[in-house]
């Protein structure tokens, strides 16, 4: 007999990176509130403010990337994410439509994922400015450069969720 499998062997935690936007109804609201009921946050990026990427004419973005640093598996914090959004009122239409609220499961250190519903790292992350702006200021080590072509000067830095801002 042996006891090999009776107990579950614990995960260890490690960093994970989301990304986080909003351009409908109050966007610092909806990025708060993301912030505040998501698990493992240690670290928070700056908000920026960002010209939307694809999908119809729509307002500008807020965007920020949040560091966790957690045991959670990629599918626990995809469930986080949707969760959150849920939360956030959002109703999916058009894909790259406008949101209340998306949040992305981005990177999750040693980790990938291909499944019909969860793609990690993010298959489009490491082309958009909106991402690795506030990417390279909780993950540096992740964005080793800003492509010319990612829109990095339609992202401009707005505040922090610390700090106050409305809508
Ligand atoms: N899904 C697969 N992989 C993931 C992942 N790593 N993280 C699935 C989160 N979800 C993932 O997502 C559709 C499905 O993707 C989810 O149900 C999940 O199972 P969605 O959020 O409903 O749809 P979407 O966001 O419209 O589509 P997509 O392709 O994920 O969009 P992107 O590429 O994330 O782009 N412009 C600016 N300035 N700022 C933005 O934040 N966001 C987008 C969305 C477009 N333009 C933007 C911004
Ligand atoms: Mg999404």
């Amino acid at each position: 007999m042996t006891h090999r499998n009776r107990y579950p062997v614990p995960r260890m935690a490690r960093r994970a990176l989301l990304g986080i936007g909003s351009n409908s109804g109050d966007r610092w609201s909806h990025l708060r509130g993301a912030v505040e009921g998501l698990p493992d946050v240690v670290e928070v990026s700056p908000v920026y403010e960002t010209a939307p990427v694809g999908g119809p004419d729509q307002d500008p973005y807020l965007n920020c990337v949040v560091r966790l640093e957690t045991d959670l598996s990629a599918r626990g914090l995809l469930d986080a994410c949707l969760e959150r959004e849920v939360a956030a009122g959002r109703v999916r239409d058009v894909r790259w439509g406008p949101r209340t609220l998306d949040v992305d499961v981005l990177w999750i250190d040693g980790e990938t994922v291909d499944e019909a519903d969860l793609t990690v790292p993010h298959p489009r992350m490491f082309e958009r400015a909106f991402v690795l702006v506030p990417l390279r200021d909780v993950a540096p080590d992740l964005v080793p450069a800003i492509p010319d072509d990612s829109g990095a000067d339609e992202v401009a830095l707005v505040g922090s969720l610390a700090g106050s801002g409305g809508s």
